[in-house]
């Protein structure tokens, strides 16, 4: 009558939405276990009508447990996912924990989804924002090939978790007030400075490492090329924090290997893609926007259009729900497939 299924993080903005998710899907559950820190166990959540209370996470609450999903943080997994592999779970991680790891299969369903029987027990879900860039290139890099990739972000501050969301709409609140709001989260929690999010864009997420990229631009270089099995592949990007709550906004530039491929051939590809929405009608002011993709597990396209002066040079802006196909959506949808696939 199902399997047994534990969240790990269930209080969190990703936690949250994994649970709602796994409901909306109809996900075949026996048991629910629900794990969290210490801080934030005996926390009761509904699902399917019922109450569930939040436990804290031991090495030994994974017994019976047979798909475990993560997203308390990177540490959380480090510690507890080979725990829950241990006991017989298949883990799917949507921390960068594990990503890189030659045994671990980085797996967006649309596109990789064969990577998955490759697992030795944790599956890695990858950055939000990588995600939702994929899902789109990738029926365009089947047919026409893919040499390069520039993208600029325009992210969500959910991505930096439910506490940022909250200094988001405090700080707005108090500067429209007329009053002050000191920053003490974004854009990183952990490092040295802190800057208003409110009425401003700020030019980095995550933390700078030594190149002068961040962690975040990283990521979306690192985990594309491994994601698409393209190590060769050239991609370089610019990823920024914006005053909105929920879903990432992404400008994409890519450059395909065919000659004569037309903005309109891009456009058809991508209506009759897995995953992907096209809203592309510019005469009527139709593209996507953030605040539409709220609660809709599909990634959104539009704005596609030639570059002026490279043949093979295409733009388009890329719109998800972070929290649902940047992360929630995306590791249950790997669950779906270890069933589809009868990995489990
Ligand atoms: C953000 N992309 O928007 C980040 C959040 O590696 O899973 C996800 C971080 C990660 O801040």
């Amino acid at each position: 009558a199902g399997y047994h299924v534990a969240v790990v993080g269930a209080t969190g903005a990703v936690g949250k939405q994994m649970i709602q998710t796994l409901e909306r899907r109809n996900f075949p559950i026996g048991k629910l276990t629900l794990l969290s820190s210490s801080r934030s166990a005996g926390t009761k959540v509904q699902f399917k009508g019922e109450e569930i209370t939040v436990q804290e996470a031991t090495p030994e609450s994974f017994e019976g447990v047979q798909i475990a999903l993560f997203s308390a943080g990177g540490s959380v997994s480090k510690k507890f996912a080979p725990e829950a592999v241990k006991r017989g779970a298949i883990v799917i991680d949507n921390t960068s924990a594990f990503r890189m790891d030659k045994d671990v299969p980085l797996v967006v369903p649309e596109v990789n989804e064969e990577d998955i029987k490759q697992h030795n027990g944790i599956i890695a879900n990858p950055n939000c924002s990588t995600i939702q860039m994929v899902v789109a290139l990738e029926p365009i890099r089947q047919l026409y090939g893919l040499s390069r990739i520039v993208v600029s972000t325009y992210q969500a501050v959910s991505g930096s978790g439910a506490a940022a969301v909250q200094e988001l709409n405090e700080q707005t609140q108090a500067l429209l007030n007329g009053d002050t709001y000191e920053a003490k989260i974004l854009p990183v929690k952990g490092d040295k400075k802190h800057y208003q999010i409110a009425f401003n864009a700020i030019p980095q997420i995550d933390v700078f490492t030594e190149n002068g990229f961040t962690y975040e631009e990283m990521k979306m270089i690192n985990e594309t090329k491994k994601i698409m099995h393209m190590p060769e592949l050239k991609v370089s990007a610019t990823c920024v924090r914006i005053p909105v709550a929920v879903g990432h906004s992404e400008s994409v530039y890519f450059e395909v290997e065919k000659d004569g491929v037309s903005a309109e051939d891009i456009q058809k590809i991508l209506t009759n893609a897995p995953g992907v929405v096209v809203e592309d009608k510019p005469e009527e002011q139709q593209y996507p926007m953030a605040v539409n993709a709220v609660g809709e597990l599909d990634t959104f396209v539009g704005r596609i259009r030639k570059d002026l002066d490279d043949d093979k040079g295409f733009h388009m802006w890329v719109v998800s729900d972070n929290l649902l196909k940047g992360a929630a959506w995306n590791s249950v949808q790997i669950a779906e497939s270890l069933i589809k696939l009868d990995l489990i």
